[in-house]
């Protein structure tokens, strides 16, 4: 069974650390948070680092964060999220709210809190492997998805998504496969939408079904909206694109309501936002997902 609580703490943990920015001492030190945090639920941890060009030509250093269940297994599941914070909350309206940093508590923090709680679930069963999920996991926690082009700026072609188009072209293991990816993105807030995102249902809509169609029979049809929905940019779509894993977006975005949800990239996205029961109903999807394999 998936924690809520669990998963809460660990959203909480994050947003302890202040925003999570590359190049802040935050960001380096909830890093090594999560490195520890996978070795000590039991998962195989691999940090990939490199420097990448961000939107002003500048270079970041990045880290994305992998931590593998059953690496013997060649049949496997990679699920997803990015850790980092967004420079700016360059939503806001007033000039001088727009260059704070976001807590990142949905964007961000929250879909890495429901991946912690979903390794802490398998690392319990490590003892006994008659427990364990039938299909290896790779839990990758994508640096650098957040730096993309701030309003001021004139907008470039692919400057979201940093790490996971890293990772997509210099996969962790030399020739890494999964049968699918899941990755989860404002996944925390209360009242989420989760619909099915455009790209999703074109890369990869049989995995859209079985995870809608799960959620649906384990009560969470009212977070997991049954239709289609508009089209984001997100590290799914690098994986998808570079990778050639089919991969999917549980995402809370409803273009009727105006896009994400209402505090996206402004000083309000903070745990005040954070709805335990969307962490349940998201996890606890997830975790039917793996056992199902
Ligand atoms: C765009 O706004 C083009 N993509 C949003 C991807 C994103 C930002 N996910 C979280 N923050
Ligand atoms: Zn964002």
């Amino acid at each position: 069974m998936f924690q809520e609580d669990s998963a809460y703490a660990y959203v909480q943990r994050q947003v302890d650390f202040g925003p999570r920015v590359p190049g802040a001492a935050a960001h380096r030190a909830c890093g090594d948070y999560l490195v520890a945090s996978l070795g000590r639920f039991g998962a195989q941890v691999t940090e990939q680092t490199a420097q990448v060009r961000a939107f002003d030509g500048s270079m970041l250093d990045m880290r994305n964060i992998i931590g593998s269940f059953r690496p013997d297994l060649s049949r496997r599941v990679l699920l997803a999220a990015h850790w980092d914070c967004r420079p700016w909350s360059d939503q806001e309206t007033l000039p001088e709210h727009q260059r704070v940093p976001v807590d990142g508590a949905n964007d961000g923090a929250s879909g890495v809190g429901i991946l912690l709680e979903v390794a802490r679930q398998i690392g319990a069963c490590l003892p006994d492997s008659s427990r364990l999920p039938a299909i290896g996991v790779d839990i990758v926690f994508f640096d650098t998805e957040d730096y993309g082009t701030p309003v001021w700026a004139a907008e470039k072609e692919d400057t979201w998504c940093l790490g996971s188009q890293y990772w997509a072209r210099h996969p962790h293991h030399a020739g890494y496969r999964a049968e699918y990816g899941i990755l989860l993105d404002m996944v925390g807030a209360k009242n989420a939408c989760f619909m099915r995102e455009y790209f999703s249902d074109h890369y990869a809509q049989t995995v859209v079904s079985k995870v809608w169609n799960r959620a649906a029979a384990l009560g969470y049809g009212a977070w997991f909206v049954n239709t289609r929905g508009g089209a984001v940019t997100d590290d799914h779509l690098y994986v998808n694109r570079l990778s050639g894993i089919p991969c999917i977006d549980i995402i809370d975005f409803d273009d009727q309501r105006g896009g994400f949800f209402a505090q996206w990239h402004t000083r309000h996205d903070n745990m005040d936002q954070i709805d335990a029961r969307t962490l349940k109903a998201v996890g606890q999807t997830l975790l039917a997902v793996i056992y199902s394999e």
